[in-house]
């Protein structure tokens, strides 16, 4: 495998080169051959560093999707593909049944807004007048996307934006949704009338159950079946979670968006108070001080899920996170839990090692995930830990150089599982090459 940087930003380039598609980027040829919500986020911060263009597009594709409520979907559906090459498809979702969905067929559900942020980055990669142009073009999008999930999602009513699915976190199949999803009522025979694509393309034994999916299938039932609408949730659906990413990604939405605003000659007032009153919501609501990080709040119960999973780290990631919740959760990052270090041993997991339920092998249970490296390296930047930034950087180099462009990595061996071809991989990486100095980051 290319062990050179010279060669492994080729290999990267090459990786999203090999799976455009037209005017946007699929995450991967086999597995997920449509265009998806917070993959496109990602792709376009690596596109920027050697394809400026396609980054805009990418974006662009994707907020033409956006549904006139402001929600961005998780999945636009590409119709030039045959039906059944993903499950669950077009037919399955339905979204002609949602009021103000797009002629284009998407999914009607949500993921981590992590695309201000990735249009601010992709602008501040090479700042220009027609930069600045298609920042102007996007940011009313944007603020939509945020006034949909600060609004209609704020369920729980303290700011914070509200899950439907699991799917919505990004985390698919983390130990965080174990609890909230036995509580969801499912029949494993459901999914005799389904075909499910992802174990024709990888290992059955590191997906998501046939129980999971039925579970995934009955909450995308129930939320379609409901015309996708957001009002009365409380009464009606069965899975309502705060998440510690998906709202850290609200908030450095807000912060993104200062700067655009300031950028475009605007007002970046409002928005920093919003960013404020995302992170002091996300410290009271969803901070545990026996465990010293983040955890998922359960609307139904009001109570913190205690899984121990990566998504606890991710707060590092706001830059006005206050100085105890800082130390703690890197204290946490330190621990045998996780092992975090200015020398790595071995990949960041995306569970707790230490935790009876960690599976090296199943998807968001413990492999390592370079998108989950890159919002911690961000976050250490920000708060100055340079020393563990590098560390953390070291780490997503070794894996891309030893096993390629992966979907996700074995946590002890570093070796490549899932699809080999995976784009944020590829971008992120390039990302990554592209900041050799890693010197603290900022919002300017
Ligand atoms: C369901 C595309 C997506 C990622 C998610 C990841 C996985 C889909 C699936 O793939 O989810 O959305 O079929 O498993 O969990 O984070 O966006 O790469």
């Amino acid at each position: 495998m290319a062990r050179d940087l010279g060669a492994l930003r080729r290999l990267a380039v090459a990786t999203l080169d090999g799976n455009w598609e037209h005017d946007h980027t699929v995450p991967s040829r086999t597995l997920y051959p449509h265009q998806w919500s917070w993959d496109s986020a990602f792709i376009a911060i690596g596109l920027a560093t050697v394809r400026p263009d396609r980054a805009w597009r990418e974006l662009h594709t994707l907020f033409a999707a956006q549904w006139a409520d402001g929600r961005v979907p998780h999945i636009v559906f590409n119709p030039a593909l045959r039906a059944g090459s993903y499950f669950p498809g077009p037919e399955f979702w339905n979204s002609s049944l949602g009021a103000g969905a797009p002629a284009t067929a998407t999914s009607g559900i949500v993921q981590p807004p992590v695309h201000a942020l990735a249009a601010w980055l992709v602008y501040r990669r090479a700042p220009s007048e027609c930069g600045r142009a298609e920042l102007a073009r996007l940011y009313p999008a944007l603020v939509a996307q945020q006034r949909y999930l600060t609004g209609r999602r704020d369920v729980g009513g303290a700011g914070l934006a509200c899950l439907v699915h699991p799917w919505e976190s990004g985390l698919d199949n983390s130990p965080a949704w174990d609890a909230p999803l036995a509580a969801v009522p499912a029949d494993v025979a459901v999914m005799r009338a389904y075909r499910r694509h992802d174990t024709a393309h990888a290992e059955a034994a590191h997906r998501p159950t046939d129980l999971d999916y039925a579970r995934y299938v009955a909450l995308v039932d129930a939320y379609r079946d409901g015309g996708y609408r957001d009002e009365g949730l409380t009464w009606r659906h069965p899975f309502l979670v705060e998440c510690p990413l998906f709202n850290t990604a609200l908030g450095l939405a807000e912060h993104a968006l200062a700067s655009i605003a300031r950028e475009l000659g605007g007002d970046p007032g409002p928005h920093r108070e919003r960013a404020a009153r995302i992170t002091a919501a996300i410290v009271d609501r969803l901070y545990d001080p026996t465990t010293g990080t983040f955890h998922p709040r359960d609307l139904r119960t009001d109570r913190l899920v205690p899984a121990r999973t990566a998504l606890g780290l991710i707060p590092l990631a706001l830059p006005d996170l206050p100085f105890p919740q800082v130390a703690s959760v890197i204290a946490q990052a330190c621990s045998p839990r996780f092992g975090l270090a200015a020398r790595m041993d071995r990949p960041l997991p995306s569970h707790d090692r230490t935790a009876p339920d960690f599976e090296p092998l199943r998807y968001w249970r413990g492999p390592s995930w370079l998108n989950l490296d890159w919002l911690l390296w961000r976050g250490l930047r920000t708060h100055h830990r340079l020393d563990l930034a590098a560390g953390l950087r070291a780490s997503m180099v070794d894996l891309v150089a030893t096993a390629g462009c992966h979907e996700y990595f074995h946590p002890d061996t570093g070796a490549g599982l899932g699809s080999p071809a995976f784009a944020w991989t590829a971008a992120l990486l390039l990302d990554v090459l592209a900041d050799a100095s890693a010197g603290p980051t900022s919002f300017r």
